[in-house]
């Protein structure tokens, strides 16, 4: 009989969760494996599928779950992702509590060093958190590729009661050396958790498959804040999520582990990681699919970036009478192609390429001019390069390898500086 009832059913829950939320997207890895593609930008801020940035992925994550209020840290090589930030993700209103918010390593503490681990990047902006006053901290990698409703995760850590609760994913056995990998209890409690495991285990009755760490974690804030200053004090700990703080608390906290599934399907859903070159390749390319696992086209879960204005692509006939062609590809706004072929290939604004070229399998990044009679396969091209007429690359891979970087995979990445030229002598 008491007329003011609470509702619990889980659309409002979960919208209730994702107000009291924060979320934190760590941006500041030196993403070595990305080679070349990281020498000047943060891989966070690397170009990813013909339009976005690696980042928005999070962070349109974040906004599409109703997560308005958002900290990006930022560290190694953050100008390229600062200057997409405050033109991509300006939108949020203040008047109504929204922001995101860029947090560099600013030497806050006492200690005066840079973020050291990704807990001690969130511990050094502890102050900040204080402030903002989050019932919950979701954090975020910020380099993944996915989809994912974050409330859904929101509603079960509260409901099973945990500390922290950590998002996973089936990964196969043989991949599952780069991640956190993880053994659960049927109620998803985390008994084991070992980060980056020489031979990692198989899930129970899953040959071949390992339960995955996304590096995605839901903390309720008493628990957070007190683990950060008790880790900050340790000096045994390299202040890190995956190697520290989650792997010593499964047995002293409540942990969780949230299984990432596709809703309709029940199956694993779509999440890629693009640390490698190959694997960036590889999830560009997926695209290219007549019907991509990651569906860019749908208008409730929209991708949110910035692209400066270009015309519209155009495809046009070259003085020989050559068309200029795309199939299976994406191609930007910006783009021309006179006279010459594009096949199973991604490109970026303002790439423009010359008669009688042809372009299989590649990834092209903004401003690139391909000149005439050339053949790229397979080759990722750098922002602004200009590749001269009659160049072939990807058809010889040990002639590459003298003046490009090339994957074991026999992937060929060509960056200005390889080609000796610079964005000034344009
Ligand atoms: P890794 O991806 O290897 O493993 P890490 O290099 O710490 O972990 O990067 C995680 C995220 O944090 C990246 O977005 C990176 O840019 C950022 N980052 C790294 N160091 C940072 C620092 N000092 N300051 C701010 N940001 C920083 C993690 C987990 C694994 C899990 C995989 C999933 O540790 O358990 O399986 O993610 O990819
Ligand atoms: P933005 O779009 O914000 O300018 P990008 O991330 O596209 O940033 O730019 C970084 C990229 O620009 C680097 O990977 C590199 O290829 C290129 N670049 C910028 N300045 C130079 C330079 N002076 N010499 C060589 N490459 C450069």
């Amino acid at each position: 009989n008491n007329p003011v009832r609470m509702d619990f059913s889980r659309p409002n829950l979960a919208r209730e969760l994702s107000r009291n939320t924060l979320a934190l997207v760590l941006a500041g890895g030196e993403g070595s494996r990305l080679k070349n593609l990281t020498h000047r930008r943060a891989k966070p801020a690397v170009p990813f599928g013909g339009k976005y940035r690696i980042i928005d992925f999070a962070l349109s994550n974040c906004v599409n779950s109703g997560i308005r209020r958002i900290g990006v840290l930022t560290q190694y090589k953050s100008d390229s992702l600062i200057r997409h930030m405050q033109r991509a993700w300006n939108f949020m209103r203040a008047e109504i509590g929204e922001f995101v918010e860029i947090l560099p390593a600013q030497q806050r503490t006492a200690k005066k060093e840079w973020y050291q681990g990704t807990a001690d990047a969130l511990y050094q902006n502890l102050d900040i958190l204080h402030r903002h006053d989050p019932e919950y901290v979701i954090v975020l990698g910020g380099d993944h590729i996915y989809k994912m409703d974050y409330s859904d995760m929101l509603v079960q850590h509260v409901l099973s009661g945990a500390d922290f609760t950590v998002g996973c994913i089936e990964v196969p056995v043989e991949e599952a050396t780069g991640f956190g990998v993880m053994s659960v209890d049927e109620d998803m409690h985390i008994t084991k958790f070992t980060e980056k495991p020489k031979q990692p285990e198989h899930m129970p009755g899953k040959p071949g498959i390992a339960l995955a760490s996304m590096g995605i974690y839901v903390f309720s804030r008493e628990f957070l804040f007190r683990t950060l200053s008790e880790d900050a004090l340790s000096d045994d700990s390299s202040h890190d999520f995956g190697k520290d703080i989650i792997p010593n608390h499964i047995h002293s906290a409540k942990a969780q582990a949230y299984a990432f599934r596709n809703a309709a399907t029940g199956e694993p859903a779509y999440w890629r990681d693009v640390g490698t070159v190959y694997s960036y390749w590889k999830a560009n390319m997926e695209l290219c699919a007549v019907e991509p696992e990651l569906n860019l086209y749908d208008r409730l879960w929209p991708i949110w970036t910035y692209q400066p204005q270009y015309p519209p692509a155009k495809f046009v006939f070259d003085e020989d009478g050559r068309r200029g062609e795309a199939i299976d590809s994406l191609v930007s706004a910006g783009c021309i192609l006179s006279g010459a072929r594009m096949k199973r290939s991604v490109t970026f604004f303002a790439v423009t390429i010359g008669n009688n070229s042809l372009v299989k399998d590649s990834i092209i990044l903004p401003k690139v001019s391909i000149g005439q009679n050339c053949r790229l396969t397979k080759v990722i091209v750098d922002k602004g390069c200009v590749i001269p007429d009659n160049t072939v690359i990807g058809e010889n891979l040990e002639e590459d390898k003298k003046r490009f970087y090339v994957t074991e995979e026999g992937i060929v990445l060509v960056t200005l500086e390889m080609l000796g030229q610079s964005l000034s002598s344009r």
